[in-house]
């Protein structure tokens, strides 16, 4: 079947159920097309996406300058490897490390390799520049922390789902409390071969969790206190998502469209994947200073894709639309409009419990029990009025619209959500 033949929903779902691996149980509704801040299906129905392919699609489906930067590229040299130079790595590794602040960054292209990357090069650091001995470094962790779905990574994860029978599992990890800095001191206090912190700004998976104010700064502190390494896992809350160009620039407010990124919780480590590329290719990046980046020599990590000229052409295209598009105070602006609105409609109705985010990644909390079908059911009606959405973990709702959307269609989005809930 050519990929242009068109099929029905129902044939398309059909082909996926047999031929595909049941790895994932999506909402019913088949999508051809998707530009800006919509999708249609199969059969010409027009959607808002207030998903965004859980924040990699923060610069809009298909955006144009995307698009061209990859047609461009993919007709002169995709690939490679890095067994040669080629003339577009060098220029994409200067772009970005400027871009967020950081010597060096070594390329990947899926946010669980940038995390293994990351666990790597804090394991060899401690062992080569702070003498921990070999095998015995540690990585605190949060509880319900979601990192991706490697062995190693599902390892420090407590969701059963995504550990049960895929063990034996990697050691070396250590669980604390999520946005409790007393449980991370402890646990700094409890052995003296910690070698990092791994944390989410911002808990997505598990529900999109804001820690306390100043829990990241805090935490940071703490680390260079105990001389442990703060590693952010950026790919979900990085490029702009949280209406800052990373989370951890906390609250210093981007002064213009050209602010260096310099967060105002400097990781040791930042991680980044997803809107690294738009969603239009798969692109993931693990950041450090030359005293962490330079334990690192040849022959010791890689990948065939990671760094490749086509990913690197993509990425500066797609990071310079976040800044021409001033997509971090767009998403600051309209994610402070939904939650207002959505704060004042839940004052008159019982089927919400809270709403909360940052930026335009937030989420509702429904009034019902975790194993309840009602998130799924009411994901099903907002799809019916013209929205799509997912629940995250039992009751819970995440909304995460690209960050090219403007007032105007967000307000038209807070009135389908607010129908779709009066009327369930
Ligand atoms: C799925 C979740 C979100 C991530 C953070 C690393 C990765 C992710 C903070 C790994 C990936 C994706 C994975 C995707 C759905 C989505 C997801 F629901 F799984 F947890 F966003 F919340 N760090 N998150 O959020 O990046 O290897 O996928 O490129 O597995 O279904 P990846």
């Amino acid at each position: 079947m050519m990929v242009s033949e068109k099929i029905s929903s129902e044939q398309a779902i059909n082909l996926e159920e047999k031929y595909g691996a049941h790895n994932y149980h999506p909402l019913p509704v088949v999508l051809s097309k998707g530009e800006g801040v919509y999708v249609w299906d199969v059969d010409g129905k027009k959607y808002y996406d207030f998903l965004s392919a859980y924040s990699a699609v923060n610069q809009g489906h298909c955006h144009p300058k995307i698009i061209n930067a990859l047609q461009d590229q993919a007709s002169t040299l995709t690939l490679t490897s890095r067994a040669f130079y080629n003339d577009v790595l060098g220029k994409y590794e200067e772009y970005v490390t400027n871009y967020f602040g950081f010597d060096k960054v070594l390329p990947m292209n899926t946010g669980a390799e940038a995390v293994e990357t990351a666990i790597k090069l804090c394991r060899k650091y401690a062992y080569e520049k702070k003498g921990i001995p070999e095998n015995e470094a540690e990585i605190i962790v949060c509880e319900n922390n979601f990192h991706g779905r490697t062995t190693t990574i599902i390892s420090f994860s407590n969701d059963e789902d995504a550990r049960k029978n895929f063990g034996p599992f990697t050691e070396g990890f250590i669980k604390i409390e999520y946005d409790n800095l007393i449980a991370l001191e402890d646990a700094f206090k409890s052995s003296n071969t910690i070698a990092g912190f791994l944390v989410e700004p911002i808990q997505g998976e598990a529900g999109v969790y804001v820690p306390s104010e100043g829990y990241l700064a805090k935490a940071k502190a703490l680390c260079e206190k105990y001389d442990v390494l703060f590693i952010a896992d950026e790919v979900q809350t990085g490029v702009a998502r949280t209406g800052r160009l990373l989370a951890t620039c906390g609250n210093c407010s981007c002064p213009d469209k050209n602010c260096s990124g310099t967060p105002e919780v400097k990781p040791d480590i930042l991680i980044l994947g997803k809107a690294l590329s738009g969603g239009v290719y798969p692109v993931s990046a693990v950041f450090a200073n030359n005293e962490i980046m330079e334990v690192i020599k040849p022959g010791q990590h890689g990948s065939t894709f990671g760094g490749n000229p086509l990913a690197c052409a993509v990425a500066i295209a797609a990071l310079h639309v976040v800044k021409d598009e001033a997509l971090a105070q767009n998403a600051d602006r309209l994610g402070n409009l939904f939650r207002s609105e959505l704060q004042k409609f839940i004052e008159t109705n019982d089927l919400i419990k809270l709403v909360r985010g940052k930026g335009l990644l937030n989420a509702i909390v429904i009034n019902d029990t975790e194993d309840s079908s009602t998130a799924w059911d009411l994901c099903l009606k907002l799809r019916d009025n013209g929205l799509l959405a997912k629940p995250t973990h039992g009751n819970i709702i995440r909304f995460a619209p690209p960050l090219v959307m403007n007032e105007e269609q967000l307000l038209d989005c807070v009135s389908i959500i607010k129908k779709t809930i009066s009327e369930f």
